[in-house]
């Protein structure tokens, strides 16, 4: 984008944003929940809709002149519904967190239970950690991995857990697993203790939308939650969708419930992006983000890596740097953002030292992807990423690599840039 009127209007933000421009286009971004959206999804994003005000929903609105409005909400929707098999969706929920919350508030009363993934095993802050606003209202309980060296999670622990707490809901999903979850055995647990099943996908929503992993819906999963800007590549916002029996509540917990206004610009750019996650070329890239995913846990593997479940099955995985290098996960941080590589400090299951610097790092493939890497590209980056930590102090070392990591991202364009 050529931003003709913020140049004019405001040197001091456009230059902070063309500086942006620069650090995405030259550096290798490797944190596994960004991505870069289309030149089309920054327009919607960019477009008139923000202007407008529509509390309420499609057809049922508190204020007029929403005649353009109604049908972009109604095409967002109609588009989310196509791309997952949902039978209800609603678009409106301003990002991950609060769909999560708009979800509790609908089906939970103050002191009820829900059976949600360990943080530090991989769920999320707002599957109930203690530090959130929604752990003093109700009542999370946990399960894990049973074998941090194969991921594969502790369902009958899981399923005794669900005998004796009895949950309300029994919620699957993550921000740092890098395995596939079964959810027929979820629903059934669930079942057996009569709970909701909820699946968080915000990670994997665009690998599920582009037929690489399975959809929890096709197991009888109630209600999936999803951001609409990790691997579904559009702009930052959350979604909620739900089988037809729980319309009304998810409708309601979210608006007037929750959440005022809808951001109509924000909407309008999801239906763009689903627009193009519903074609065939979107199958092809989610099939790529997890072939690179792939050959990068082996590269780094191969390079005495040791990633948590021994590999990945989806876009993300786990190196245990302090195991494997004998640095933490906050000096790999800091030493990569040096080169140009961009990725994160990450906990990992069982880990000794503390989430301001822990043991190890989080990394994925979406962003690169999009950009057109391929699984050639991922040896270079194990490369490069090893060379940083092996060498934490060869100063020397890593401005070569600070040279070859521009060179090389610069060959791939940026979309919208
Ligand atoms: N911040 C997101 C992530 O990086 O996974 C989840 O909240």
């Amino acid at each position: 984008m050529n931003y003709q009127y913020l140049n004019e209007a405001d040197s001091e933000v456009a230059g902070i944003i063309e500086a942006e421009q620069v650090r995405q286009k030259e550096g290798i971004e490797m944190i596994p929940s960004e991505n870069y959206v289309s030149g089309a999804v920054l327009e919607a994003l960019g477009s008139v809709m923000t202007n407008k005000y529509s509390e309420g929903y499609v057809g049922k609105r508190y204020y007029g002149g929403q005649e353009n409005t109604d049908a972009i909400e109604q095409l967002a929707i109609a588009r989310a519904k196509k791309l997952f098999n949902a039978e209800h969706v609603n678009v409106q929920p301003l990002s991950g967190a609060p769909a999560n919350i708009a979800v509790y508030f609908a089906l939970l009363s103050p002191g009820d239970t829900v059976l949600g993934m360990d943080l530090s095993h991989g769920g999320h802050l707002t599957h109930g950690h203690p530090v959130t606003h929604m752990a003093k209202l109700y009542n999370f309980v946990r399960y894990g991995m049973k074998d941090v060296e194969t991921g594969e999670i502790d369902y009958d622990e899981l399923r005794e857990t669900a005998l004796h707490e009895k949950p309300k809901i029994i919620l699957a999903g993550f921000s740092a697993y890098p395995r596939e979850i079964d959810y027929a055995k979820l629903k059934s647990i669930a079942d057996e203790v009569g709970a909701i099943t909820m699946m968080d996908a915000a990670h994997i929503a665009g690998l599920i939308a582009g037929k690489q992993l399975r959809n929890p819906f096709d197991d009888g999963f109630d209600i999936v939650t999803t951001t609409t800007h990790k691997t579904l590549r559009g702009p930052r916002g959350g979604m909620i969708m739900c089988k037809e029996e729980f319309t009304s509540v998810i409708d309601k917990s979210v608006f007037p419930g929750f959440q005022g206004g809808p951001h109509m610009n924000n909407i309008a750019a999801k239906a763009v992006a689903f627009g193009e996650a519903l074609k065939p070329e979107f199958i092809e890239y989610s099939s790529q983000v997890i072939r690179n995913a792939a050959k990068l846990a082996e590269e780094l593997m191969a390079r005495g890596g040791k990633l948590i479940t021994g590999g990945t099955s989806n876009h993300l995985m786990l190196v245990d740097v302090m195991s494997s290098w004998n640095v933490t996960g906050k000096q790999a941080q800091e030493l990569l953002d040096t080169v140009g590589i961009t990725l994160n400090m990450n906990m990992i299951a069982n880990d000794p030292r503390s989430p301001m610097d822990p043991s190890g790092i989080r990394l994925g493939t979406p962003a690169i992807t999009t950009r057109g890497a391929k699984e050639d590209d991922m040896t270079k980056i194990a490369d490069w990423l090893v060379q940083v930590l092996q060498n934490p102090d060869d100063t020397t070392l890593h401005e070569k690599i600070k040279s070859e990591v521009r060179d090389f991202s610069t060959q791939f364009p940026v979309p919208g840039i």
